[in-house]
């Protein structure tokens, strides 16, 4: 089969930072000599005190260790603000387009983002969050979510944003597990001309989350909101007794930026940790790098903060770099599919990064919501989340970027802060569907199942053998459970959980998690919170999740589920079950498919087989493989026959 490929345009090899060769030296020289190489990528933050050490890390377990630039002091605030006041104070840093097209849109410049995160960090001091301290983030996409991680980053505290769509469960759940004094909240969120009620969320959550003691309201919507006295209190009050100036607390370059939960194989989120210097190194390096970043370019990345894509490519990377970035508080087909190429004229947007899975609804949609909006301002078109179809990419490329803008899938995870395969718009060879080639420093391997390293053109299992600035450093009070979930499965190495092909010119093509992990929408899941979150449920005894294939998400959510004796079968509990799990973990979480079975295939020692379970709700019932071993080998021709399709 002879691969489609689309060679660098001749505009982007004349005029970007680095050509291919450029790339293949910069790659070389990254592996080569890491130390030197890193101590010079550093000069690019602001440093109170320059790091002398690059990477001193191992993923052995006798000397397990991973820290970078670690006698460095700097400041996350002072790198994405102070530092651009001189040159650019009055350049806009955030563009803030909101949910109603009707309405106008917000811009700050690097000035006023600086009084604002000053006052934003005054109040949380006043209120007694001290460095080190936790501080939960619920809040919908307004520009105090930015100011907010920036406060907390500018004194020091550890921010945990907790996505909006996430129930009064999920961020009870995540409030504790870090034990997080205060959360920062709305009134209302507003999203698709519908409101989300955050702060009703957390009176909810409160119930169940002791550690709680002071809510920060920002006032959205001036929705009706419960006020508890002693708790709560409104943001805008509070600012306004406050002054507009905070210094920018010295950080050393290993202490903890930000917790962010994500979903593992386990039924229990983990709290990713990420430090100051390696991370926002790694956030601003791959920013410029994969985008080609200048000064002047409107930048924008469509995803929501309370994903790892949103902290570092609308905060924190974008900031670094001085660069607009742009913040759009609403959904991507709201009012109509049109509305991001809206966007994107009516701000002279130059980048869009979004997700396959939004690209693939607006392609149902039709071309002509494209087609009567200019995009002449866009040069380029990013992509992250999830493996990318050729035929979405193509149309990305084609209608949405008339040919002339290049595809830049970018391939990376929670746990790796930024980026990690990549093009690079004037180095990079595109092939629809292959996030193509590792970022510096990043030493990508495959390997099988028994971990053997595979050359040249192979599948297998992607692993990555080298520590890179932007690494996780811990799963928040669990340092064990880090160690166990990445570096024991191939001993040595950083396991991703992602298998992956690798073609004969050295292109990286992802297949999707290996893990018991799903991706809906480009949002990871658990099967197993799903399941957790199921078997609560009072007629429940047992449940299992797979994913099956979903043509706009990707993934969808399929659930077997097995009831308590004497419970009914039929479709008003079905219809409850998918209530109760929106309601238990949140609407991301809506299975798509509920089958009552009155048994699941298990081994004799008890182990669910999710191999048949997956083909099952593939509807691929020809190929289900060895049986034999099951316990009760009958209950398959029961789950085949009453497969929900
Ligand atoms: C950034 C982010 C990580 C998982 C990852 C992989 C999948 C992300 C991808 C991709 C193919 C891409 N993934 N980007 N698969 N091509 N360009 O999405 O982080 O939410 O932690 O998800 O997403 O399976 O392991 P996160």
């Amino acid at each position: 089969m002879t691969q489609d490929v689309y060679p660098v345009p001749a505009e982007w090899a004349r005029t970007a930072r680095y050509d291919q060769a450029g790339y293949e030296r910069l790659h070389g020289r990254s592996l080569a000599d890491p130390g030197s190489f890193w101590l010079e990528q550093a000069k690019r933050l602001d440093w109170i005190k320059r790091p002398e050490m690059a990477g001193d890390w191992s993923f052995d377990e006798a000397d397990f260790r991973i820290n970078w630039f670690a006698d460095g002091k700097l400041n996350v605030a002072a790198n994405c603000i102070d530092r651009h006041l001189a040159s650019r104070g009055g350049d806009v840093a955030i563009i803030w387009e909101p949910d109603d097209p009707a309405e106008e849109p917000r811009r700050i410049t690097y000035l006023e983002l600086h009084q604002e995160v000053c006052r934003f960090a005054n109040v949380l001091k006043a209120q007694g969050v001290k460095r080190g301290d936790r501080v939960t983030v619920y809040l919908p996409m307004i520009p105090e979510a930015a100011f907010a991680v920036l406060a907390c980053a500018r004194i020091g505290a550890i921010h945990s944003v907790v996505f909006g769509g996430f129930s009064p469960e999920a961020l009870a759940g995540r409030i504790t597990d870090c034990d997080s004094a205060v959360v920062v909240t709305a009134d209302e969120g507003r999203r698709g001309g519908k409101r989300v009620p955050l702060k009703a969320n957390v009176d909810a959550a409160a119930e169940r989350a002791p550690a709680l003691q002071t809510v920060i309201v920002v006032k959205a919507t001036g929705g009706e909101v419960a006020m508890s006295e002693g708790r709560d209190i409104w943001y805008h009050e509070a600012a306004a007794t406050v002054s507009a100036d905070c210094p920018a607390e010295p950080m050393g370059a290993e202490d903890p930026l930000f917790i962010l939960y994500t979903s593992g194989s386990t039924g229990k989120p983990k709290g990713v940790l990420h430090t100051t210097g390696g991370y926002l190194l790694w956030a601003s390096l791959t920013h410029e790098l994969c985008f080609d970043y200048r000064p002047g370019n409107v930048w924008w990345c469509a995803a929501d903060i309370g994903w790892v894509t949103g902290h570092s490519y609308i905060v924190y990377g974008p900031l670094a770099n001085g660069a607009t970035t742009l913040m759009y508080e609403g959904l991507p087909n709201w009012p109509d599919a049109s509305r991001i190429w809206q966007i994107c004229d009516r701000h002279n947007v130059h980048t869009v990064f979004t997700a396959p899975t939004a690209l693939r609804a607006l392609m149902k949609d039709g071309d002509e919501f494209v087609t009567k909006t200019s995009r002449q301002s866009l040069k380029l078109l990013g992509t992250v989340g999830e493996p990318i179809n050729p035929e979405a990419w193509r149309w990305y490329h084609e209608v949405v970027g008339e040919g002339r803008c290049p595809i830049i899938d970018t391939w990376w995870q929670t746990e790796t802060g930024g980026a990690m395969i990549a093009p690079m718009p004037g180095a990079t060879d595109l092939k629809p569907g292959s996030a193509t080639r590792p970022m510096p420093g990043v030493d990508p391997q495959l390997v099988d199942e028994k971990g053997n390293v595979l050359h040249g053109a192979t599948e297998g299992n992607l692993i990555i053998t080298r520590s890179w600035p932007g690494q996780m450093r811990t799963v928040w009070g669990d340092h064990e459970r880090f160690f166990q979930t990445y570096f024991t499965t191939y001993p040595g190495n950083y396991f991703t959980g992602d298998g992956c092909r690798r073609d004969e010119d050295g292109y990286y093509w992802i297949t999707g998690r290996v893990d018991d992990v799903i991706n809906v929408s480009g949002h990871r899941m658990g099967t197993a919170e799903v399941e957790s979150a199921l078997v609560l449920h009072p007629k429940v005894a047992e449940a299992a999740v797979v994913g099956m294939p979903h043509e706009v998400k990707g993934q969808g959510i399929y659930a077997y589920v097995t009831l308590n004796a004497g419970c009914a079968a039929d479709d008003a509990l079905r219809a409850e079950l998918v209530k109760w799990v929106r309601t238990e973990i949140g609407p991301i979480a809506t299975p798509d498919a509920v089958q009552f079975a009155p048994g699941l295939p298990k081994t004799r020692s008890g182990k669910i087989m999710r191999r048949i379970l997956r083909k099952i709700a593939e509807g691929d019932v020809s190929s289900l493989g060895d049986t034999s071993t099951l316990a009760d080998p009958g209950v398959v021709d029961d789950l085949v026959a009453n497969r929900v399709s």
